[in-house]
């Protein structure tokens, strides 16, 4: 079986999760798998959770993005991984991990999956979500308090320290590798069907 990796890349709230869901729901549920970079957040043992939530999580550092570059090589050659479970909550990474069997269609998505080289030629298709500061914060400050256990006084502090920095730092630019640019990710209804069409015209 041949994997097509899709790429989805993207500030923080800027719509990746939703146009991963939605292009999942247009391929039978074995046709596709996801890797999420955000399941490579590093151990972080030796510390106290007070000092977790100090850490930067938005700097390419904080990833191990080794082990995902060797999960997705032994996908594609086809043998199942088990990958690493994080949790927000704990800011740290749990005990289990989660089997994960290949597919034909492989999405890999996270803020700063086309930063490192390696990983990035990896992909067939690169896709960059790009969709405006002012609204990424506020879903990033919906979606933290509502799911991820934060105060908002804590989400707009960390915006403020590390997210935003980082995000022109780091994710912004790696914008330039992306095959595909899409303004508003998921809730770009035509972008998505075109980006289907493509991927079903690669797998079949
Ligand atoms: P998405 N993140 C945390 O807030 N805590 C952690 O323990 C690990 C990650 C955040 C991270 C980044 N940054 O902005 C975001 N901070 O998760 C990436 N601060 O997730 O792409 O779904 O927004
Ligand atoms: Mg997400």
């Amino acid at each position: 079986m041949n994997t097509t990796v899709i790429g989805v890349a993207g500030g923080t709230g800027s719509g990746k999760s939703t146009l991963v869901r939605k292009l999942r729901e247009a391929f039978a549920e074995e046709e596709v798998i996801t890797l999420s970079h955000d399941y490579y957040y590093k151990a972080n043992n030796d510390i106290g959770i007070e000092e977790r939530r100090k850490l930067n999580y938005d700097h390419p550092q904080s990833f191990d993005t080794e082990m995902m570059i060797e999960h997705v090589r032994t996908l594609k050659d086809g043998v199942p991984i088990q990958r690493p479970v994080y949790s927000f909550v704990e800011h740290n990474r749990l005990r289990e991990t989660v089997k994960v069997v290949p597919a034909k269609v492989l999405i890999v998505e996270g803020i700063l999956i086309f930063e490192n080289k390696a990983l990035r030629d990896l992909m067939d298709i690169k896709v960059y979500v790009d969709t405006d500061a002012d609204i990424r914060l506020a879903r990033r400050i919906l979606r933290d308090v509502q799911e991820r256990g934060r105060s908002m006084t804590s989400v707009i502090n960390q915006y403020i320290s590390t997210v935003k920095p980082m995000h022109e730092e780091f994710v912004e630019p790696s914008k330039k590798y992306a095959d595909v640019i899409i303004p508003e990710g998921g809730f770009n209804s035509v972008a998505l069907s075109l980006l289907i069409e493509n991927i079903k015209s690669v797998i079949r």
